[in-house]
């Protein structure tokens, strides 16, 4: 172990935790074997190394989809609130091992130790809302057009779910699918990101044993490892109705395409490009803290991070010196250690991209107001940290345009009516997230309107990223139209199914067409 690692309790952790030097990437929930090559998983926090997880081969696979249909059959018939309560055992768990956990996904993924309590959190927060409803999974029933019948809706479990998740919430993602899912009596198959390998088997060891414990059929809850090759064996399998996919625009077409093809159903939540719309009205305190936030939390690395500031121009100066100001405040640096703001970005090529938006940027004419920058020496040692950086820019900035994955953050001016500064939101490629700071009540109400933001997700006085679990989370366009999590976002893990009963003696046929015989 690494003395960053002895300092912060990873060792404990690792051990609470049930994780070992050589890790099997493959598991049914009862058994765990993999036959795959080694896949070494290296902290981005201080560049040692955590662990090492065996990936998932083709035929380790088989088994795996065997067990997860056999393990449907059954589990299927279990009622939902049964199956709801082995959520909640699942959930004490989570809480109980919530300050490990948190700490893996620091260390790992490199988020703040805050932000890691934070995602498990969402973790616990998703399996209360899934106990709740494992006694809500209702339908409707309608009035028939015929006499003596009766009509309804009621939805059934779909059968295996395939989850492919993202590096950059290694464990809430799948929470938000599975923890659905399972009340709603599915299969879960999992591939979480082979760059956080050590946090998707902790996740797993705590399921299986939960699991086992409560006498929750092999197959149910399923881990595989590795890269987009083990992925495809998920996406193009038909005996996966549903694949939801957490990840690039680029990765989710392919996915899209994939599973298309055989007519399953895909969930997908992609790239966004989420902007901050500040106008003359708004409140500049709250603005800094939810921009600076939204464009430097998880070092730029959620997809619904802030990406760009659109502010009207009789602020601009204002708003401008104020965020500039604020960046000379950030910390950066181990994100372990609560002292800091922001930890470093996932590996190099994260770096190389970062380093690259920069480049564009200045190239395309724009104007570097916050220069970014690679950290070296003492304590930076992984290469990974990065300096948050901010540049004046124009929205048709083919970089603009464009989702990078780190901590740059992009000012844009509008003049005039609210309506240009709506022009310049929506006019990207990607829906997810987006944001008004106002005080006027008429703007705000425009920007929720129908002529107003495009995104999936659409805040007042508030940044663009910190969703809670309760709403659906998801977005339009090249986001991919996916909605998980909270409301009703629950359907996509089941059929509907409408039942029509006639209890008369009688054959009446719809619509009043007359067949005697
Ligand atoms: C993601 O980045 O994939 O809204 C999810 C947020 C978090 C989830 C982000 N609750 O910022």
């Amino acid at each position: 172990m690494s003395k960053t690692a002895t300092a912060f309790g990873i060792e404990e952790a690792l051990k609470e935790l049930g994780l070992k030097e050589i890790n099997n990437g493959t598991s049914t929930g009862k058994d765990w074997f993999s036959n795959g090559d080694i896949i070494e998983s290296y902290s981005p926090v201080d560049g040692a190394l955590i662990g090492k997880v065996r990936s998932t081969t083709r035929e380790d696979y088989e088994k795996v989809i065997t067990s997860a249909q056999t393990g449907f059959k059954k589990w299927r018939t279990m009622p939902a609130p049964q199956r709801g309560e082995v959520v909640r055992k699942f959930n004490d768990e989570l809480r109980r091992l919530k300050e490990p956990l948190g700490k893996l996904v620091s260390y790992e993924m490199g988020k703040s130790y805050q932000e890691g309590l934070g995602e498990v959190q969402e973790m616990i927060d998703i399996c209360d809302f899934a106990v709740g409803l494992s006694r809500q999974l209702h339908g409707l029933t309608m009035h028939s057009e015929r006499p003596g019948h009766r009509m309804y809706e009621q939805y059934h479990p779909l059968g295996v779910v395939g989850i492919i998740s993202a590096f950059n919430f290694p464990v809430a993602v799948w929470s938000w699918n599975t923890a659905l899912a399972w009340v709603c009596g599915d299969a879960c198959i999992w591939k979480g990101s082979e760059k956080t390998p050590m946090t998707s088997v902790a996740c797993q060891n705590i399921a299986a044993r939960v699991f086992s414990e409560n006498g929750v059929p092999e197959g149910i809850s399923c881990l595989i490892t590795g890269d987009y090759k083990v992925g495809e064996y998920m996406t193009k399998d038909e005996r996966i109705p549903l694949i939801s996919a957490t990840g690039s625009t680029s990765m989710g077409k392919i996915v899209a395409k994939t599973v298309g093809e055989r007519l399953g159903k895909s969930l997908l939540e992609l790239g966004g490009n989420n902007a901050i719309i500040v106008t003359p009205d708004a409140n500049i305190k709250n603005t800094v803290i939810g921009a600076v936030f939204g464009a430097v939390g998880t070092c730029g690395q959620r997809c619904t991070s802030t990406r760009r500031l659109i502010v009207h121009e009789d602020v601009y100066d204002k708003v401008k010196n104020a965020i500039v100001d604020a960046y000379k405040q950030i910390r950066i640096g181990n994100p372990l250690d609560e002292n800091n703001h922001v930890g470093p970005l996932i590996d190099k090529d994260a770096v190389k991209n970062y380093l690259n938006a920069l480049e564009k940027v200045k190239a395309e004419g724009g104007n570097i107001l916050v220069e970014g920058g690679v950290l070296e020496g003492e304590g930076h040692e992984s290469g990974c940290y990065v300096k948050p950086a901010i540049a004046e820019a124009e929205n048709h900035f083919e970089i603009v345009q464009h989702e990078t994955f780190g901590p740059v953050l992009y000012i844009l001016k509008y003049s005039g009516d609210l309506e240009n500064a709506l022009d310049m939101q929506n006019g990207v490629r990607q829906g997810l997230s987006s944001a008004i700071m106002t005080n006027n009540l008429r703007e705000a109400e425009r920007f929720l309107s129908v002529e107003g933001s495009d995104c999936g997700i659409a805040n007042v006085n508030i940044g663009t990223s910190g969703a809670e679990i309760g709403g659906a989370f998801g977005g339009e366009k090249e986001t991919g139209g996916g909605r998980e999590s909270g409301s009703d976002a629950w359907k996509v893990y089941m059929r509907r199914q409408t039942n029509t009963i006639n209890y008369t003696t009688e054959l009446p046929l719809a619509q009043g067409i007359k067949f005697d015989l």
